[in-house]
């Protein structure tokens, strides 16, 4: 049997029937696999005003594939409905705008694009095999910069690869991690990561904040989270998300291993959310999770999406917040304003839950609640005009605004606390205690830290002990002045026996010297 998409009809040997039997997504992705590529005509992506969980049940039923997550202050959201449905969408009382009217000339105008010759490499998309020959490219142009890794292999057998960026020597670094394309269709999450690669490599010798992160830092990059998605919207569907497990797919970023299977994803693996069978039970997620804990050096993560113009931090899965929220918010807060400064383009920040909806199974709640990474998601260009058929020459102002956010991520969780210096020493009980931390960002809260143990983490050669900081005591904390010094102002408690402690002031991953003192 012969099915030709068309709408939410299917034509089958020539006549037109309606379908009873199967979901309209569930024929549509069966005849995808035959007739292809599938064929837009007549979709429009429309703004709806959801006022309560009829509307959402409504607009569910009128539309398998919903655009755009977030709810916003005026509590609209996006969705993608055949002619048939918009039809239906008319004789509702839901109140909607058209975005765009007809996606399959957005398609075609993307299509016309890409058969014309541009001249630099950013210029247009770039297929799965091109990106990968980019990236040999890059290695063969700085060998002594970047490296190219091997992450695993999708389910079609298709290589995983990502690229290291770091200064030659150094040791040990900090691992700044961030990758593209969970979802196929999402092409500009593929261009802003090489974008921001380019840079870094071209820029090395010219630009001393670019030596200066990637002396202190390894930038770990995977353009292509899930290559066969990818190679299929060139190929099939543009319209595809998930990966490519059987006809259906599973979303890669609802298969990932804290809060799976909760608010927010769906057993039905139809459904566009659709979880997988248990957590990382895809290879494309396992070769993640694989590769974040072989190395423990990463401290934060960005998973890069499209569209919303967003910067979504934990929890997905929860409403409540996260035990390192002031740091998020902070760091959120600096990235929206670097992205800002560059063409003005506002990206919104919070918790995932509160600004988009629940998402469980998402990459950057495991990488945080499991890995005590610092997680962050993005949501790139644009607000809804075109949504994931982004123009092409939006890929460089795009990655122009993302970069200077990187590189305040990466000097944020590599940037030491030069020096913290105790007041007095010995330190007596009921005293007065005031240490001095120079070396933070300016405005930062700063913590003074303490141990008693001496058992732990850090060894400090000097004094022959191991500080305990896997478990420190915080004594107070501080907020950094302009110049990023901080004072703190506390205590020694008065019944304090006599005893060695140490000091330290530190940041989230951020630690001063640390400074043996003796109360009494
Ligand atoms: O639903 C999603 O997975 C994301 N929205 S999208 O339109 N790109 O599909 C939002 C979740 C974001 N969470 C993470 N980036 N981890
Ligand atoms: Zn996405």
């Amino acid at each position: 049997m012969t099915f030709i998409k068309c709408g939410s009809l299917a034509l089958v040997a020539g006549s037109m029937v309606f379908l009873t039997t199967m979901s309209s997504a569930q024929v549509l992705h069966e005849a995808e696999d035959i007739a292809s590529p599938v064929t837009f005509e007549g979709h429009k992506v429309v703004r709806v005003l959801i006022e309560n969980e009829q509307d959402r049940d409504l607009m569910e039923q009128l539309s398998n594939d919903q655009w755009s997550h977030r709810q916003g202050a005026d509590g609209t959201v996006d969705y993608r409905v055949t002619p048939d449905a918009f039809e239906q969408l008319k004789n509702t009382d839901l109140a909607y705008s058209i975005y765009i009217d007809n996606l399959q000339t957005l398609i075609d105008r993307e299509q016309n694009h890409l058969g014309t010759d541009t001249p630099a490499w950013f210029d247009d998309y770039k297929t799965l095999s091109e990106v990968s020959d980019y990236v040999d490219d890059l290695v063969a142009l700085r060998p002594d910069l970047v490296t190219r890794t091997h992450v695993g292999t999708s389910i079609h057998g298709n290589e995983i690869f990502g690229m290291v960026i770091t200064s030659p020597g150094g040791g040990d670094k900090p691992g700044v991690f961030f990758h593209g394309c969970q979802h196929a269709r999402e092409w500009i999450s593929v261009m802003v990561p090489m974008y921001i690669a380019d840079r870094m490599i071209r820029d090395y010798d010219t630009d001393p904040a670019v030596q200066d992160i990637l002396d202190r830092t390894e930038i770990h990059i995977i353009p292509i989270v899930n290559p066969d998605g990818y190679d299929y919207t060139w190929t099939n569907n543009r319209m595809w998300r998930k990966n490519r497990r059987g006809s259906h797919g599973v979303d890669l970023n609802r298969n990932w291993g804290w809060g799976w299977g909760g608010e927010g994803s769906s057993g039905n693996k139809w459904s566009e959310i659709y979880r997988g069978t248990g957590p990382f039970s895809e290879p494309e997620t396992d070769a993640l999770r694989q590769y974040i804990v072989d190395r423990p050096n990463l401290v934060t993560h960005i998973d890069i999406h499209s569209y919303s113009q967003l910067i979504l931090q934990p929890w997905g899965n929860s409403s409540d917040l996260p035990p390192d929220h002031a740091t998020f918010e902070e760091i959120g807060e600096g990235m929206k304003n670097a992205i800002f400064g560059v063409h003005g383009k506002t990206y919104e920040h919070g918790p995932t839950y509160t600004i988009i909806y629940p998402v469980s199974g998402g990459s950057n709640d495991w990488t945080y609640g499991d890995q005590g990474l610092l997680g962050f998601g993005f949501e790139l260009r644009d607000l809804g005009q075109h949504g994931f058929i982004l123009p092409a020459n939006q890929i460089v102002p795009n990655g122009e605004e993302i970069f200077p956010a990187i590189m305040y991520l990466a000097d944020f969780v590599s940037d030491d606390i030069t020096e913290m210096v105790l007041s007095v020493d010995p330190l007596f009980a009921g005293q007065q205690l005031t240490a001095q931390a120079v070396g933070a960002e300016p405005a930062e809260t700063v913590y003074l830290t303490y141990s008693t143990q001496g058992i732990g983490s850090r060894y400090i050669a000097s004094l022959n002990v191991t500080l305990d900081l896997g478990n420190p005591k915080l004594a107070t904390s501080a907020t950094a002045d302009g110049s990023g010094e901080a004072i703190f102002e506390t205590m020694v408690p008065s019944d304090a026996p006599p005893i060695t402690v140490w000091f330290q002031a530190a940041h989230f991953e951020r630690t001063s010297n640390t400074v043996e003192s003796i109360i009494n």
